[in-house]
């Protein structure tokens, strides 16, 4: 091998502060994990020395302790984006230490290429393999680092040993070109492959190669509970019925599904109804569930950005990669979450929202309206571009303190014209082709949990004037307003509100 063998030290020794960083992987799956660690030690070694240390993270969505956890905890983070979702970071960027943009992730690599977000300084890639050409195997993810190698002036690679040989086969790895040159991204089916299985590197770039022996440390999922078990249900019966009234073609159409463990519910609860048919997935993470229905065939095929699953699941995978070889495509994030492939496809897609509005607007993004919780995700890319758009989310948050469903969304991701369905614990509220008031009767009647269908109620006849639209601007805000007061929505007295 050409390149020179060093150590995570060395490797972070090339590293300078206000560097941009592009990282390989997507969520915690194939994210670097031992030089992010000796930069953060750095960081803290310069930061004691009385010097400034920090560097831009970019990524291909959330990461792992290793990244964000790590580096938020040193103070080494200035910018970040797109999606993160650890403590720390989350800490980092409430407080604004860390200058945190939240993009689509489908926009992420063109921005990079238009050079909107600045120059790719350094790019760290986890890699099973490469060759002396600069050939690499990637490992569980993809993410955006084709766009980052091919920009960045610098790149270092981890060589994982934890990742076995026979994941090569796996990756499909495409760049389109960009505007006015840019042709149509050529997958008409979930399983066309369109690219290359290796993500080839300017060999005279690698500056090192790091080896590691790190698992993509995903935690287990929180069993499934009684109240996301009934969102299972209230998802798998909503979509049985759309298919046997023929609103969805009998050849049924892929599904894409968010992150989380409402998703990873969901998706188990789906897989296990007879009257769904094997279907295929076109989506942008793999959480365990999925893998679950892999194996019994329910779930024939798989695109996705990333396998995040648990050690324990991966191992599986792992053990049986012949079976997965070729029911997998691990795809740039520019492909998984395509807006044109997306629409192409017909995905039903399905993401979790933090609150939703009486009108279907939708925040995935930011608890009571300013705390920033882990970022909009793929979910924008999806929603907008979808066959049919589902939202999920228990219909109470903090023991019931919290009314996921509000008087107007205190942050706006999804807009009402994207949003199709909302799926609650308490019922399905399908919002396609009903107006304003129409959809907020649904989501009231269907959706919204017993302790605040009366407030609920209340506050649409607070609006007196005829309006397509029925608010009081002056009390749209009022369950925020009194959670931050008294920390239970269940208080608000939409009289404090009316007073003139
Ligand atoms: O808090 O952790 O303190 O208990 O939010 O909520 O119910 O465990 O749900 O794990 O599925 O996450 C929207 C954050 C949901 C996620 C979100 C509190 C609640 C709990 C987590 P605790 P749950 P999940 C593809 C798609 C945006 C990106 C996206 C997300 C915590 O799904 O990040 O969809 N989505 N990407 O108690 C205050 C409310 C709340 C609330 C819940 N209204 N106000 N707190 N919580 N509702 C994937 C990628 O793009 C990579």
């Amino acid at each position: 091998m050409p390149f020179k063998f060093i150590t995570p030290e060395e490797a972070a020794s090339y590293i300078k502060n206000g560097d941009t960083i592009g990282f390989s992987g997507f969520t915690a799956a194939g994210t670097p994990k031992a030089v992010t660690q000796a930069l953060a030690k750095k960081a803290e070694e310069e930061h004691n020395a009385g010097r400034e240390f920090k560097v831009s993270v970019f990524t291909g969505a959330s990461t792992n302790d290793f990244v964000d956890g790590a580096l938020s905890r040193a103070n080494a983070i200035d910018r970040r984006t797109p999606y993160q979702s650890n403590s720390d970071s989350r800490a980092g960027i409430n407080n604004r230490s860390i200058n945190y943009f939240d993009m689509h992730l489908s926009h992420i690599s063109q921005n990079v290429r238009y050079g909107f977000l600045g120059n790719i300084d350094v790019a760290i890639i986890e890699a099973q393999s490469i060759d002396d050409s600069g050939e690499i195997v990637l490992g569980t993810a993809v993410g955006m680092i084709p766009t980052y190698a091919k920009l960045a002036d610098k790149i270092i690679i981890e060589l994982n040993k934890h990742i076995p040989e026979g994941i090569n086969g796996m990756h499909d790895i495409y760049e389109p070109l960009d505007p006015p040159y840019r042709k149509e991204i050529p997958v008409y089916k979930p399983n066309d492959r369109i690219g290359t299985t290796t993500l080839k590197v300017d060999p005279s770039k690698i500056i090192g190669v790091v080896e590691t022996s790190y698992s993509d440390g995903v935690k287990e999922f929180t069993p499934v509970d009684a109240t996301t078990m009934k969102i299972g249900e209230n998802v798998t019966n909503f979509i049985v019925n759309e298919y046997k009234n023929g609103r969805i073609p009998k050849e049924f159409l892929p599904i894409q599904s968010g992150v989380g463990n409402i998703a990873n519910a969901v998706l188990a609860c789906l897989g296990k109804n007879p009257d769904i048919p094997q279907f295929d997935m076109y989506t942008e993470v793999v959480q365990d569930s999925v893998i679950d229905l892999m194996k019994t065939g329910k779930c024939r095929f798989v695109s996705t950005c990333s396998l995040t699953l648990s050690d324990k699941c991966m191992n599986e995978v792992f053990d049986n990669i012949d079976y997965f070889r070729d029911k997998i495509l691990l795809r740039p994030g520019e492909i998984s979450n395509n807006p044109e492939v997306i629409r192409r496809l017909g995905l039903i897609t399905m993401n979790t929202a933090l609150e939703v509005d009486l009108f279907g607007n939708v925040n995935s993004t930011h608890v009571v309206g300013t705390k920033m919780m882990n970022g909009i995700g793929g979910s924008g890319d999806f929603t907008r571009n979808s066959y049919l758009s589902i939202f999920t989310c228990p219909s109470v948050a903090k023991g019931g303190k919290i009314s996921a469903i509000v008087p107007f969304v205190s942050h706006l991701d999804h807009s009402e014209h994207s949003v199709d369905v909302i799926i609650t614990d308490q019922g399905v509220a399908d919002l396609r082709g009903k107006s304003p008031i129409q959809r907020a009767n649904a989501i009231i009647e269907n959706c919204v949990h017993p302790e605040y269908k009366q407030l609920l109620k209340d506050y649409l006849s607070l609006c007196t004037k005829a309006a397509h639209t029925p608010h009081s601007l002056r009390a749209a805000f009022g369950f925020h307003n009194q959670f931050n007061e008294s920390g239970d929505m269940r208080e608000t007295k939409w009289e404090d509100y009316i007073k003139n």
